[in-house]
């Protein structure tokens, strides 16, 4: 890609710089809370946490090295009367990074629905097959877009990208309803929001990838692109991982029909 300098405000640059930072504590924080709180689910949905934890571990990481990379292309700075600039060559930020990580997380999220469902390993194995290949081909397809330089390339790509997307949103709110429906009481309501909120982060994301071409200015493009990813990261991994969490938790003290739930109640 050749040079594209951007001009960023010092506020522009700054927001997504803190919030960058925000992000990998808040991943961070979720890591331990994980791994604090397997031993507080039955042994059926330890597997859940663990996923969970690793999402977030594995995230905080790539916030890191996204966060140092919006750190490193930075070309200088300038004084525009008595406004600093900040020059940012978005040549030189790494969006590598953050397609790298949903190719790990993005799989290992749709791992963690359908483990909390605690369904027979034969079906579990079918969802997660399926669930993969669609987000790999969701993302495979969605990065020649997201480095394009011209509005064409992003919105065909982006346009393709959504097949498999719809594709997953179709399996996990017909498909897998039918298993919600075969759930305890309370866990039922809990997985009921447990979709919407998948529905409502995962939706945000193409959304944030419109940024750049949504007429709003080059510098408000790209600095409402990485606030949206990094906002829609932090409630899809961290406040996600959370639900899986109250789900799992919910379904213990309830008996979801293991030996294990009367032990794990009695020790309240
Ligand atoms: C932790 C990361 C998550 C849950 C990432 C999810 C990403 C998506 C749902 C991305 C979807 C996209 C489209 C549907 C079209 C445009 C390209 C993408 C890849 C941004």
């Amino acid at each position: 890609m050749s040079e594209a300098i951007v001009e960023l405000t010092a506020g522009q640059y700054n927001l997504v710089y803190n919030l960058f930072s925000l992000t990998i504590a808040a991943m961070a924080a979720a890591f331990v809370f994980f791994i604090g709180a397997r031993d507080q689910v039955d042994k059926k949905y330890r597997k859940a946490l663990l996923v969970s934890a690793v999402v977030v571990g594995v995230a905080a990481y790539h916030y890191f090295r996204i966060f140092q990379s919006w750190g490193g292309a930075v070309a200088g700075t300038e004084m525009a009367g008595e406004t600093m600039m900040y020059m940012f060559n978005t040549a030189e930020f790494n969006d590598a990074y953050r397609y790298a990580d949903w190719l790990v997380t993005v799989p290992l999220l749709l791992v963690e629905v359908v483990a909390v469902l605690g369904l027979t390993k034969e079906k579990e194995r079918g969802f997660i097959a399926k669930l993969t290949i669609a987000a790999v081909a969701m993302l495979a397809l969605g990065y020649p877009g997201e480095i394009a330089s011209d509005t064409g390339t992003r919105l065909l790509w982006g346009t393709l990208s959504s097949i498999p997307f719809v594709y997953i949103l179709y399996v996990l709110w017909i498909e897998l309803g039918d298993a919600i429906k075969d759930q305890p009481g309370h866990a039922q309501v809990l997985l009921r929001n447990l979709r919407l909120l998948l529905l409502a982060t995962w939706g945000f994301y193409p959304i944030a990838y419109l940024a750049p071409v949504m007429g709003i200015g080059e510098a408000t493009g790209l600095v409402a692109l990485n606030v949206g990813y990094a906002i829609a990261d932090i409630t899809a991994k961290a406040g996600f991982g959370l639900m899986i969490y109250s789900i799992a938790r919910t379904k213990t003290l309830e008996g979801g029909g293991s030996g294990q739930p009367q032990a794990a109640a009695a020790a309240e």
